[in-house]
């Protein structure tokens, strides 16, 4: 252990040592405990099976039907797809095919936006990868594949206890003709804070190393320029750039016309001219009517010659009737999802689609049969996270009024019942938009949209009203992430913040009208290496020090977890959320070619310290642990 500790020491790699190497480097000491990963699991596993797992209700395991995973023909080469056309031809190239079709590609996002706004993200990467290689296989002719960024990023590492890394190598791997696309929030990459100018760079650049083609770019304010150094960035690691504006109000409303068609016309022009392959239209919220889809799409195509990629929520029921007007108007790209994860907060169903342009010029080349297929797994899958369902079960046309992004939604909910607002929370969808339109109507998304529901929630929490922030708002201590807002730390509003609002809320502390990434001082890489080596006392990777640089806290409780419980992403769902039945008996591949059997069989009552030891078999050897029960 002293041996692999030296040469795996950051000093000793770097050749930075000399002969007290040994006696001024105390870190190679330290050995690791050596691992039980036996042991590990099953106290994960004797944890979840006592006291469940956190933000879900507790009760008995549920009995699931498995779901079915279509028949592969593994032996057989993939289909050729958009990745081949990407290979050979560049990013130019592939934004120069799009333009030639004459149908309607689609892009599927049941890997991404589709469990992000129906299962609060919570879709883990074992799931993923069951049906991943089926999905490439029966859906060559997408345009791309959604999988990465948005949420994914932090939830897998926060919740899942996973890394997110291996999520998008695995899937790489398995989908090997597929255009791989993230979403990614500009100077927020993946997080909800803007981040040093060379961390944006370093993540983009790992990122497409490690698989990603197509990287949806938006800035929750549409200011772009927070925007030209990612679009750089992107264009940089020979990547397809799709730099995107975020649809807010209605351009249709003439009482309401800051957001109008020549805005958009506006900044689709100027991302263009930024280098942007092709344009995104981020419709977050499910706001963009038919009839509004059609003016916008058919203007732009007037305006640009770049193609454009539509994405909606289905929130309001309208999805489809838009995409209808959308395709009519000449849009080369709309975002679906499988039909059992698609409509309400999700995107609009791909079967749907399929079946209403039935005949049509521009029907999408997708083979319906594959769809259902895959409908199916999804349908079974999703039952395993019912936990996690918003509870909206019908279209939400409330949607205008309030204008919370589809992925927004039950979020929020969720936060205003842990401050014991459920009974409020129509007071709060009001206050949301009251919010919006004090702060002067801003484009409402990750992480804008979060300081709008932050300031909504306070001030239905603390019964404030409009009146009272402008009368007495210097004796209110609002929250931080609205004071940093109106101190422009996510950049700039489109026609600035309210002046007379942003002064009460500052109360005299300083505002930027700057790039924040400006005036940030560039990580240092080398150091975070060296920091997360003496922390971790192992190798670390280029990916741990991106998400470390990304999410400092929860990165190490992640580390720290993962030392508790070992590798928790191996398990099966349903064991992983409710462990196990007395008597059940699970196979566990914790690596290639290497399968723990194990059994639950006994669990005694708690003892004095409300300690429970909980009998198992592992590969048919008797094994306890001992789990305190939280009851
Ligand atoms: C995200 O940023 O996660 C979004 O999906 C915004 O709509
Ligand atoms: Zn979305």
């Amino acid at each position: 252990a002293f041996l692999e500790n030296v040469v795996q020491h950051s000093k000793f790699l770097s050749g930075e040592y000399n002969t007290s190497f040994i006696d001024t480097t105390p870190e190679l000491f330290v050995f690791p405990k050596r691992k039980d990963r036996g042991t590990k699991m099953l106290t994960f596993i004797g944890e979840t099976s006592i006291n469940g797992y956190p933000g879900l209700e507790k009760m008995k395991k549920p009995i699931f039907d498995k779901p079915a995973i279509p028949e592969l023909k593994s032996s057989e080469p993939f289909p050729n797809g958009t990745k081949q056309i990407l290979n050979e031809q560049g990013a130019q190239g592939v934004a120069n095919w799009v333009k030639e079709q004459k149908r309607v590609l689609l892009t599927d996002t049941t890997f991404r936006d589709a469990h992000q706004s129906l299962l609060a993200t919570r879709v883990r990467t074992h799931d993923l990868n069951q049906i991943a290689e089926s999905t490439a296989r029966m859906l060559p002719n997408l345009f791309s594949t959604e999988i990465w960024g948005g949420a994914t990023y932090d939830v897998a590492m926060r919740f899942l206890h996973e890394d997110p890394w291996e999520r998008l190598l695995s899937l790489r791997e398995k989908m090997p003709n597929l255009l791989l696309q993230m979403l990614l929030r500009s100077s927020n990459a993946v997080g909800y804070t803007n981040y040093p100018d060379n961390v944006i760079q370093e993540f983009v650049k790992k990122s497409a190393d490690a698989g990603i083609d197509v990287f949806r770019i938006f800035d929750s304010l549409n200011w772009v320029d927070g925007m030209k150094l990612t679009i750089d960035a992107v264009r940089d690691s020979g990547k397809i750039a799709e730099a995107t504006m975020c649809y807010t109000g209605d351009i249709l409303d003439p009482l309401r016309n800051k957001y109008n068609l020549q805005y958009y016309q506006d900044l689709a022009k100027e991302l263009e001219q930024c280098g942007a392959h092709i344009l995104g239209i981020k419709d977050m919220a499910g706001l963009l009517k038919p009839e509004a889809a059609y003016q916008l799409i058919s203007t732009l195509k007037e305006t640009i010659d770049i193609p454009i990629h539509l994405h909606t929520h289905d929130t309001s029921g309208n999805g489809l009737f838009m995409y209808s007007q959308a395709i009519a108007a000449g849009v080369d790209i709309v975002d679906v999802a499988v039909s059992s994860m698609a409509g309400l907060t999700s995107q609009p169903s791909a079967n749907s689609l399929y079946y209403a342009l039935s005949e049509a010029e521009r029907q999408p080349d997708v083979n319906i049969e594959s769809l259902e297929e895959l409908s199916e797994f999804w349908e079974a899958t999703r039952k395993y996270y019912s936990g996690f369902e918003s509870g909206m079960n019908a279209p939400h046309t409330e949607v205008y009024q309030h204008e919370m992004p589809g992925g927004q939604y039950s979020n929020l909910q969720q936060q205003a019942k842990a401050v014991g607002l459920k009974n409020r929370w129509h007071e709060v969808k009001k206050m949301y938009r009251t919010v919006n339109d004090m702060f002067g109507d801003v484009v409402k998304v990750t992480p804008s949209s979060k300081v709008v529901g932050d300031m909504a929630l306070y001030m239905v929490q603390n019964n404030v009203t409009e009146e009272d922030v402008f009368e007495r708002g210097e004796t209110l201590d609002f929250p931080d992430s609205v004071v940093e807002f109106f101190q422009g730390q996510l950049g700039q509003p489109y026609q600035g913040f309210p002046k007379n609002l942003q002064y009460i809320i500052l109360k005299g502390r300083e505002a930027i009208t700057c790039r924040p990434g400006e005036l940030m001082e560039p990580v240092d890489f080398n150091h975070s290496k060296e920091t997360l080596f003496n922390e971790l006392g192992r190798q670390v990777t280029d990916f741990d020090i991106l998400s470390y640089a990304l999410y400092p806290k929860v990165f190490m409780e992640y580390e720290q977890f993962k030392e508790k419980f070992g590798d928790v992403s191996v398990l099966d769902t349903p064991t992983f959320f409710y462990g196990l039945r007395l008597g059940e008996e699970i196979e566990v591949e914790i690596e290639r070619g290497k399968t723990l059997i194990v059994k639950l069989i006994s669990i005694s009552k708690p003892q004095d310290d409300g300690q429970r030891i909980v009998y198992f078999e592992l590969n048919g050897q008797p094994r306890e642990v001992k789990i305190k029960d939280e009851s």
